[in-house]
């Protein structure tokens, strides 16, 4: 039985990530950090449901804290790493700079130079970000375009990608960068655009809102599955060597399509609820982020499986039925 070591195992792509390895009978270890709120909701359906749920285990440990690192990696001695701990938020990463660049910078580092300093015999993959585009010098970005960041968390995470090559070159580790653009699904964080529309578009169905404020509709993204994603991680680290890739849809859509079709699919106009509120503009935004995952789709055979209006479709419904609502009575498919 393989063992996969995750950081991150809490978030959208973490709780997605160890079902995928659970499905594969991996032996999956995640690491969580001790808050007094409740930060398990996406992880504990697993522990109620997966025919595998034994084969799961958490541990207390923090990216800010390097001696729990070098621990859990001594003692589990995980073949697989998925480094996927980060402070994500762009917009927030402008108010807790020095934060971001500590936790969603550094925190590579240390597990880096963690498996060295242990040296445990592991695979390694950073979670690296299209953010690091940035004000693109290219369209579509791949993996040689060269990186632009324009915001403190775009930043970090270049520091994160060039520390995995170095360790890569260095000291021969089989460590990949996974250049993943926007991937959303009904597990997304409620403040990320997408599912703050979808999530808010329910309360408007269930009486419990009529308003929706937002920053910038007008910039564009390339927006993929967060379940198809984590597909493209584990294929990382199955390849014979460790390399970069990016993984997208190939497809750009703006904000402003979002709330067409998320509002269209319940036959509402999202122009009656919109209020345009500055705090959500960012002081250097990425106007379009637009991806060439042809390379992840030669080497590593993956390719995207769900289309943008079936990832809209598919987050409207559950955040409907999150509301006690019926979908299949609201939405005009
Ligand atoms: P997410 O939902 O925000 O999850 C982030 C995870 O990091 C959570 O489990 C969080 O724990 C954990 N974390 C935060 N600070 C930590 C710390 N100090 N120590 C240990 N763990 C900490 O993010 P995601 O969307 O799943 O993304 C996963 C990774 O991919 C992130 O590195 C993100 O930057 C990157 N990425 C995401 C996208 C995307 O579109 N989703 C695209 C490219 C790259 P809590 O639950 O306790 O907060
Ligand atoms: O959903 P967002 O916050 O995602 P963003 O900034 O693209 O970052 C996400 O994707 C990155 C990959 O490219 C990840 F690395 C990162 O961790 C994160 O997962 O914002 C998307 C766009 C932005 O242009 C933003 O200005 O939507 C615009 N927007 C407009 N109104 C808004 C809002 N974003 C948020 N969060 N909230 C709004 O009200």
């Amino acid at each position: 039985m393989k063992k996969a070591f995750i950081t991150g195992i809490s978030g959208q792509d973490g709780s997605y990530l160890a079902e995928l390895l659970l499905d594969k009978g991996y032996d999956v270890h995640g690491m969580i950090r001790r808050s007094s709120s409740f930060n398990r909701e996406r992880i504990d359906p697993i522990f109620a449901s997966h025919p595998n749920k034994k084969n799961l285990t958490l541990h207390y440990g923090d990216l800010a804290d390097g001696s729990s690192l070098n621990r859990l990696l001594r003692t589990l001695k995980p073949e697989e790493i998925y480094h996927l701990g980060a402070q994500s938020h762009v917009r927030v990463s402008f108010d807790i700079p020095e934060y971001t660049g500590d936790i969603t910078g550094l925190g590579t580092i240390r597990i880096l130079d963690a498996i060295l300093e242990t040296g445990i015999n592991t695979r390694f993959y950073q979670a690296s970000s299209s953010e690091m585009y940035g004000k693109v010098l290219e369209v579509p970005q791949k993996e040689t375009t060269p990186f632009y960041p324009r915001s403190p968390y775009g930043a970090a995470k270049v520091y994160g990608y060039w520390i995995t090559v170095n360790y890569r070159e260095a000291y021969g580790m089989h460590a990949s960068n996974g250049i993943l653009f926007n991937h959303e699904s009904p597990r997304r964080g409620e403040s990320f655009v997408t599912r703050k529309i979808t999530r808010t578009l329910a309360r408007i169905m269930a009486g419990k809102s009529n308003e929706l404020s937002m920053g910038n509709i007008d910039a564009k993204r390339d927006w993929g599955y967060a379940k198809d994603y984590v597909e493209a991680m584990w294929l990382m680290l199955q390849a014979p060597e460790g390399d970069d890739y990016v993984v997208a849809t190939n497809e750009t859509h703006s904000v402003r399509e979002f709330l067409d079709i998320a509002f269209g699919l319940v036959g509402r106009d999202w122009n009656d609820y919109l209020k345009v509120d500055p705090k959500y503009f960012r002081p250097t935004e990425v106007d379009l982020l637009i991806g060439d995952s042809s390379k992840a789709q030669k080497k590593l055979g993956w390719k995207p499986k769900t289309s943008f209006k079936e990832l809209v479709t598919l987050m409207v419904r559950e955040d409907l039925k999150l509301e006690g609502l019926d979908p299949d009575r609201l939405m005009k498919l």
